[in-house]
This record gives C-alpha cells, sequence and structure tokens, in this order.
C-alpha cells in the first residue's frame, strides 16, 4: 500500500497494511528483517535501489512508510532512538538561532537542548504553552523552531497545537513547529492535519509497544525539511537496524487495538484515583477537572494512556511506599508498553532537569507517574488500591 491511498482507508486498515508490500522475492506477506551492511551493484552506480545500509534499507523503508501513512504524512524516517531523531531535528538549526519549548517536557529532550545544543549556540526558550498567547513575548527574528509536547511528559498538560501554529505563522511562516507525538500516538492525534510542519515519536513507547525495542521516528509533508532530514539521517548515521525496525512495524499492526483498551484503562484508573480519599490530585486530560479538558477533547480522539498524580501527604516518603508496594504495576522508566509502569519522574525520567526548573513547571518531587497497560482494568485498580492502603 503506497502512501497515496492513506484517506481512502480507516486507521485500523492503515495500522495493520500501510506501507506493508509482499516481499517481491518470496510473496512472503510479513516484511522480512534485510539483515544486511550492503548490496551489490551490477557497475559502479548501477543497483537496485539500495547501495549501502546507513543509507537504505527495505525493512526500514517499509517502516518509514508506515508511520508517515498513520501520521498522515508524506515522508517518514526513522532513528536509532526519539533521542537520535530529536538530536536530528535540531540539527536543521544553526548557532545563533533560538528555539521555543513547552517548559513540561521529557527530561532527556530538556538535557539534549540545555547540555548539548546551547553549548553550541542555540538559545533555547521554555514557556508554558498551555496559554498559547505566552509565545508573543520570546518570537523574534532569530525564531527557527518551536517545540511542543502534548499531552506533556509527566504532567499531562494539552497544548493546542492549531492555535500555536496560528501564532507562529502568522508571525513566520519560516519557523518549523515540531510535534512531540510520543504521548498521544498517531491513534489519538495527527499534528501535520493541525498544521505543525514536523510530527515526532520515541517509537519505544506506543509504536512497539511491547517493550522490547528503542526506536524513534519523524514524519513532515515538506520536502525541503525531509531533504535536509535524510541528508542529516545519513550524514550522521543515527539509523535503525533492521530487526528493531521490524519490531515497530509488528508493533504498529496492533496499535488502534492496544491505544483502545489503554485509553479505556487510563481513563478509569484516573476516575478511581480521584475519588481515592489519600489523593490529592490527578493530571489525565479525560478528567472534567482537567485544566485543558477542553482542548483535549477537541484535538484528540481520546486522553491516552498515562495517569500522574500526587497524594494528600504530598511527600517522597508516600511516593516512595506506593512505588515500592505495587505488584502489576512495574517500577521502570519508560512507557507505551502492554503491561502498566510506574515512575518516579524527579529521581526517574525527569532527574537530568534541575530541581527549581522542575517546580516551575509544576513537577514537585512526589509525583508519580503511571504507564497504564492493556491488562484488566479491575486488576490494576485493585493493585493501586491495596499500594496507596500502605500509607
Ligand atoms: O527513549 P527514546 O526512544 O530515545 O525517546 C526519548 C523520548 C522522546 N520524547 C518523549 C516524549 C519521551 O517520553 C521520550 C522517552 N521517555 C521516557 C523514556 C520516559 O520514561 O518518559
Amino acid at each position: 500500500m503506497n502512501n497515496l491511498d492513506k484517506n481512502n482507508f480507516h486507521f485500523d486498515t492503515l495500522a495493520v497494511h500501510a506501507g506493508i508490500e509482499p516481499d517481491p522475492t518470496t510473496g512472503a506477506i510479513m516484511t522480512p528483517i534485510y539483515q544486511t551492511s550492503t548490496y551489490v551493484q551490477q557497475a559502479p552506480g548501477v543497483h537496485k535501489g539500495y547501495e549501502y545500509a546507513r543509507t537504505q534499507n527495505p525493512t526500514r523503508d517499509a517502516l518509514q512508510k508506515a508511520i508517515a501513512a498513520l501520521e498522515k504524512g508524506k515522508y517518514g524516517l526513522c532513528f536509532s532512538s526519539g533521542m537520535a531523531a530529536i538530536d536530528a531535528v535540531i540539527k536543521l538549526l544553526k548557532p545563533g538561532q533560538e528555539v521555543i519549548a513547552a517548559n513540561d517536557l521529557y527530561g532527556g529532550t530538556y538535557r539534549i537542548f540545555t547540555k548539548i545544543f546551547a553549548p553550541w549556540g542555540i538559545q533555547f526558550h521554555f514557556v508554558d504553552l498551555t496559554d498559547p498567547s505566552a509565545i508573543d513575548s520570546f518570537l523574534n527574528s532569530q525564531t527557527r523552531l518551536v517545540w511542543i509536547e502534548t499531552p506533556t511528559n509527566p504532567l499531562l498538560k494539552i497544548i493546542d497545537i492549531e492555535a500555536i501554529v496560528t501564532r507562529v505563522t502568522a508571525y513566520s511562516p519560516e519557523i518549523v513547529t515540531v510535534v512531540d507525538n510520543t504521548f498521544a500516538s498517531p491513534y489519538l492525534q495527527n499534528p501535520l492535519e493541525l498544521g505543525a510542519t514536523i510530527t515526532l515519536h520515541s517509537a519505544t513507547k506506543y509504536l512497539g509497544g511491547h517493550s522490547d525495542v528503542v526506536l524513534g521516528a519523524i514524519v513532515t509533508n515538506t520536502e525541503t525539511i525531509y531533504e535536509q532530514l535524510k541528508f542529516i539521517q545519513n550524514s550522521c548515521g543515527a539509523v535503525p537496524g533492521p530487526m528493531d525496525c521490524f519490531l515497530v512495524l509488528r508493533g504498529l499492526k496492533t496499535l488502534h487495538l492496544r491505544m483502545q483498551r489503554h485509553c479505556e484503562n487510563a481513563y478509569k484508573i484516573a476516575h478511581f484515583l480521584e475519588q481515592h480519599p489519600k489523593v490529592a490530585k490527578v493530571y489525565y486530560p479525560g478528567l472534567i477537572s482537567h485544566p485543558n479538558h477542553i482542548i483535549a477533547a477537541k484535538q484528540m480522539n481520546h486522553y491516552g494512556g498515562m495517569v500522574s498524580f500526587y497524594t494528600h501527604g504530598n511527600t517522597i516518603e508516600e511516593s516512595l511506599t506506593i512505588l515500592k508496594n505495587t505488584k502489576l504495576f512495574s517500577l521502570a522508566e519508560s512507557l507505551g508498553g502492554v503491561e502498566s509502569l510506574i515512575g518516579h519522574p524527579a529521581t526517574m525520567t525527569h532527574a537530568s532537569i534541575p530541581e527549581e526548573e522542575r517546580k516551575k513547571a509544576g513537577l514537585e518531587n512526589s509525583l508519580i507517574r503511571l504507564s497504564v497497560g492493556i491488562e484488566n482494568a479491575d486488576d490494576l485498580i485493585q493493585d493501586l488500591n491495596q499500594a496507596l492502603d500502605k500509607i
């Protein structure tokens, strides 16, 4: 199925078929793992479209097409991790140029911005983009890129993509808007359809879906950006191996089914936590009490599988007690796999953000983050209930 067909099918059909052609040599229905570093040429420059595996690989090609189709985009590129994809995007910039980024975002993203690219002379402004007008005072002639995560990691804030794109393009159509769509997945929202220039994924999460692979992806409709990113992909070389591409291709086939259950379970858990006497605050965009609920309802098809919360005691000790006592929720970094995980952003995924900066964005040391899996919701609720009983 080529990219031209993407408008004719529903998401579920694309998840199973997009980008996949029966193997031309055998008819194999599953994309083979082309575990090769190079390809034989008949004469110098005379070949079948494949020269060297950093530059092209058929398993990667299939995955790039599949992710592009799911994101309703023309061009897809895959990288060896979500961070490698982020790295490639920021390499579009030159020293002296500026980035406006959401102030609540994955700790690794904050780290690469502030520790790798800021010393190269790129300036980053971290802004609460849940108020789109907040961007206005940071836009200037050096602004090259706006970086959005929505829902944000770990506070599940929702940023109105369309509102930001409208303001940014009115200021300058040259500014690139990037949406890290990892937390939503293309099942819940397609940033390119809302006007973003680039959508990006840690495919390690929902796209792969089984906690067995690390991979990143970028999709865009803008040919010049695609050509530049492809050049960076090949020149810098952070490409995924064919086995990893195969694992994500396999994961994609059930993305819609998994996301439905992730969303159903997270919705039930968020309501359970909201009513629990020991829980003070729950962050889940599906709750009416969520400050950005209306934008979430407009922008997303459902509310995702991530939930964060504080207990009334609001101490690290209480949080650690819960983290130590869940049995189904495993204490681990990452998210988006079939199994439920529990995490402590302040010491785990967001430890690379200084405490002062975390607090400014509303991230206290006691926050607990859940990646709700696809197990039975009652079993998950029971597990959280018994852990909450321990405090
Ligand atoms: O881990 P990697 O595939 O390199 O992806 C980095 C990344 C990018 N963007 C977002 C929104 C992310 O959440 C991540 C990785 N996040 C975790 C490992 C985590 O537990 O939050």
